[in-house]
Parts: structure tokens; sequence; C-alpha cells
């Protein structure tokens, strides 16, 4: 499958790794928009959130509690943001779902 998280996932392209277990990756975003930025994404490929069905409730559920552990150990504890982008229009650039958690900057709302 031509999907850059998946190679990322599958050791093809490296990627700076934060955690990794049956379910899970997560690594630093190549482009960090906050001191701390990585992603938490599924091992397996689901395009988008739109794609997401009954079955995948208790990943969802891992993949959160994934990034609030990991928030935590990178020191994120007075707070930090997850997003996850859907499709082109709500500004998802890779079609592997993905969970952004950004922490130690000051966070404004709106996003852009
Ligand atoms: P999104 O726009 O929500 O689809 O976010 C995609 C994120 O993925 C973006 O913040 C940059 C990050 N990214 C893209 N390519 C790579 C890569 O090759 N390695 C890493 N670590 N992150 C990447």
């Amino acid at each position: 499958m031509d999907c850059l998280f998946c190679k990322i996932v599958a050791g093809e392209i490296p990627a700076r790794k934060l955690y990794e277990d049956d379910q899970v990756f997560a690594f630093h975003d190549v482009n960090p928009q906050a001191p701390v930025h990585f992603l938490v994404i599924p091992k397996k490929h689901i395009r988008t959130l739109t794609d997401l069905d009954e079955g995948d409730k208790p990943l969802l559920g891992h993949i959160v509690h994934t990034a609030q552990r990991l928030a935590s150990e990178l020191g994120c504890d007075e707070g930090f943001r997850v997003a996850m982008n859907c499709n082109a229009l709500g500004g998802q650039t890779v079609f592997h779902i993905h969970m952004h958690v950004l922490g130690q900057r000051q966070m404004h709302w709106p996003p852009g």
C-alpha cells in the first residue's frame, strides 16, 4: 500500500519513534508546530475519520489514552492540544488517521 504512515510503521521510512505496541505507533512530527508535537496513529490503515466503523471504537480509545500518557511523559500536564484533521477541507494531508498532540506553548482558539 502506498501510504507514508504505513511505511513509517513498517520501518521503511525513518521516524523519531516515541512508543509502539501491537495497535498503535507514536512519533515526532517532522514539521513541529509547537515545542512538543507528535502523532499517534493506528497500525491498521484507516484512511480518514469518515471511514471509522463501530469496531474501531476501542482502538480510538487506545489512541487517546496513548496521546495523554505520552503528553504527560513529555511534560505537558499543564495543558496540551489534540487534533485530528478529517479530509481535505479539514486540513488532512496524510490519509492515514493520526492524532496530533501539541504542547509546551500557549494554544489559541479558533485554529486556522
Ligand atoms: P495532517 O495535515 O493532519 O494530515 O498532518 C500530517 C502531519 O504529518 C503533518 O503535521 C506533517 C507530518 N508528516 C508528514 N510527513 C511526515 C514524515 O515523513 N515523517 C513525520 N515524522 N511526519 C510527517
